[in-house]
This record gives structure tokens, C-alpha cells and sequence, in this order.
């Protein structure tokens, strides 16, 4: 009788596209805070490996932190505006006789044999609820790259800010067990869900005590909220809170809607109490957070944005070892 060689393949990381990758969460974000003391411990890890980069979006932290990660383990990186390349099909069977030029078929099967590691960035266009689920980009990616995918911010997740989050509340906790609320604020443009939906699914397995409070309609995918405490009365929520992630995101419901505005939603001085302040970056001044708080010794916003080199970092050193 043949015995299969037993192999843990969940502790070989072949992508980074949800939270739900990272095997132990507690052990990566501590390999994390020790890999930040000394960032070029295995800055040959990547000798002749190289990262391709593509944005269909803006970035500043992302771009720059993944590449400086890549770099610091010694690998190659190329970047791709995907508005300086050709204009992508995603769907199959087609007739691309309109503005689309090449089908994410070929262009993941060519992009694979430039790179080792292939990183994306693709935000939702807020229109097309079930087609911003299906994440086709990133999936399309997935399916037709035959290298690792790395998700820099998807239609619905954003799992590099949100392990950088953990890292960062593990870096500033001053109990075991923190009080950590996410708050909604008001925003001028509709924004995605994707950074609130990963922050909650990672505040769902490090051990924090955590709630959400938003504005009524603002509720998120109850698949993710899950039993994670919602409270509508914003006072209320931020009782005691030891650190208060602040963050707009469009309505799921009424999909990709601006519902509110209200200033009152903002996050102030008065309201923050001593709590932290957290947000992923870029942030509205004096809309989503008053200067007052942005500008005080609460606010560890610099720090985090620190953080997304090292959440880059030990995602890809894990990758690479498994090359
Ligand atoms: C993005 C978001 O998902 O909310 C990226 C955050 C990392 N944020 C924005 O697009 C902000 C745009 C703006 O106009 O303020």
C-alpha cells in the first residue's frame, strides 16, 4: 500500500490575497515587529527574484512601501500603471471589436514569465455590487498567473493594510486585551469597503475587544461583520477605547452611495478621549479627522503607513520561501 507523503500545504503561502492566508496571524505579526529591528536580515532571500507591481488605482504608501519590502529582501521590482498599458478585457468569450486591446488571458500567462511574484491593485467601481464581489480582476489574475498573487488593495480587501494594523496594535497596545472601535466618518467621495472589511476580519482573530459604529445604512456585509458588535450611537462606542480606527466607506446596501455627510460623524479631539487614532492614509482633513487630532501625539497614522514595509515584507519573505 502507497502512503502519501502528508504535507501541511496550508503553511506554505502561495498568495497573499485575503487575510485568511496568513496561517498564525499572532506568529507572523511578531516576525513582523522583529523583522522592522533589523530589515535586511535576509536581503538575499529574493537575489534574482522579481516583483511586478500593477496599479489600476492611485498609490502612494503601497506602491512605495511594497517596493521598499521587496528591495530590503533583495529582489527586483518593475511597476505598471495599467493606464500606460493596454486597455485589459476581463471577460470570456468576447468580441473585442470596441476599446479593449488584450485579454487578461495572455497578459497574467506573459506577465508570469517576467515575474516571480505579481502584486495588484484594483478598486471596485461601486456601481455593480455583484460584479465588485466576483473581485474578477484579482480573480482573473489568479486564475491566469501561474506565479503567486498578492492583493494591494481588491475590490473588497485590503489584507496588506489590515496586517499592518495588527502589527501596529500589537506595537502600541498598553493592555492585553485592547478596546478597539472602528468608526465611520463623512467623506465627499464614495470609497470602498475594502479597508473596513479586512480591519474586521483581522480584529476578529488578534485578541482586542472590538466593535464597529457607524450612521443607520451604513451596515457592511453581514458575512463579514458576522457577531462584531455594531453600536449606531458613536459617543457610546468610543467609550474607553484604546484605539479608534477611523474610516469613511460608501453605503453596501443602497451600493456605492454617499447616504450622509454629516460632520458630526468627524473625529474630534473632544470625542477621541485617549485613545490612538488610526487610519490607513490618505485622509480628508477637517472631513474624516480634525486637525487637532491628526496633529496630536495620539495620532500614530506615520507609524502605521512605517508598518506597511514590514506587513510587505513578511508576506513576501514567506512567499519566496516557498518558491
Ligand atoms: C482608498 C480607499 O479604499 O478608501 C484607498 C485607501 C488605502 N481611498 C481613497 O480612494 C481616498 C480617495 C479620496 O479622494 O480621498
Amino acid at each position: 500500500m502507497i502512503h502519501k507523503t502528508f504535507r501541511f500545504e496550508n503553511m506554505i503561502m502561495k498568495k497573499y490575497t485575503n487575510i485568511y492566508d496568513i496561517e498564525n496571524i499572532k506568529d507572523t505579526v511578531d516576525t513582523a515587529i522583529q523583522l522592522k529591528q533589523n530589515p535586511f536580515e535576509f536581503h538575499e532571500l529574493g537575489l534574482h527574484k522579481t516583483l511586478v507591481m500593477i496599479f489600476f488605482n492611485s498609490s502612494l504608501r503601497t506602491r512605495l512601501s511594497t517596493e521598499k519590502a521587496a528591495r530590503n529582501l533583495g529582489m527586483q521590482v518593475m511597476v505598471l500603471n495599467v493606464n500606460d498599458a493596454w486597455n485589459l478585457e476581463f471577460e470570456d468569450g468576447t468580441v473585442m471589436n470596441m476599446n479593449t486591446t488584450e485579454h487578461i488571458k495572455e497578459a497574467a500567462q506573459v506577465i508570469s514569465q517576467y515575474a516571480d511574484v505579481i502584486a495588484v491593485r484594483a478598486f471596485p467601481g461601486l456601481i455593480d455590487k455583484e460584479k465588485d464581489a466576483s473581485e474578477f480582476v484579482l480573480n482573473s489574475f489568479m486564475k491566469y498567473a501561474s506565479i503567486p498573487v498578492v492583493n494591494m488593495e481588491s475590490a473588497t480587501a485590503h489584507p496588506l493594510q489590515a496586517l499592518t494594523d495588527a502589527i501596529t496594535i500589537e506595537e502600541l497596545k498598553t493592555r492585553s486585551k485592547p478596546k478597539v472601535v472602528l468608526s465611520w466618518a463623512p467623506h465627499p467621495k464614495a470609497l470602498p469597503q475594502a479597508v473596513a472589511n479586512s480591519f474586521i476580519k483581522m480584529m476578529q482573530v488578534i485578541d482586542v475587544d472590538f466593535s464597529i459604529t457607524h450612521p443607520k445604512g451604513y451596515e457592511l456585509d453581514p458575512n463579514i461583520v458576522k457577531e462584531t458588535p455594531v453600536n449606531y450611537n458613536q459617543k457610546e462606542a468610543l467609550k474607553e477605547a484604546d484605539f479608534v480606527y477611523v474610516k469613511n466607506w460608501s453605503s453596501y446596501n443602497d451600493y456605492g452611495k454617499i447616504l450622509s455627510e454629516d460632520s458630526n460623524w468627524m473625529m474630534t479631539e473632544d470625542k477621541i478621549g485617549d485613545a490612538k487614532f488610526m487610519h490607513c492614509l490618505p485622509v480628508r482633513r477637517n472631513v474624516v479627522v480634525e486637525d487637532a487630532v491628526l496633529d496630536s501625539d495620539q495620532s500614530v497614522v506615520i507609524q502605521q503607513a512605517n508598518n506597511r514595509t514590514f506587513a510587505a515584507q513578511i508576506v513576501l519573505k514567506k512567499i519566496l520561501e516557498n518558491l
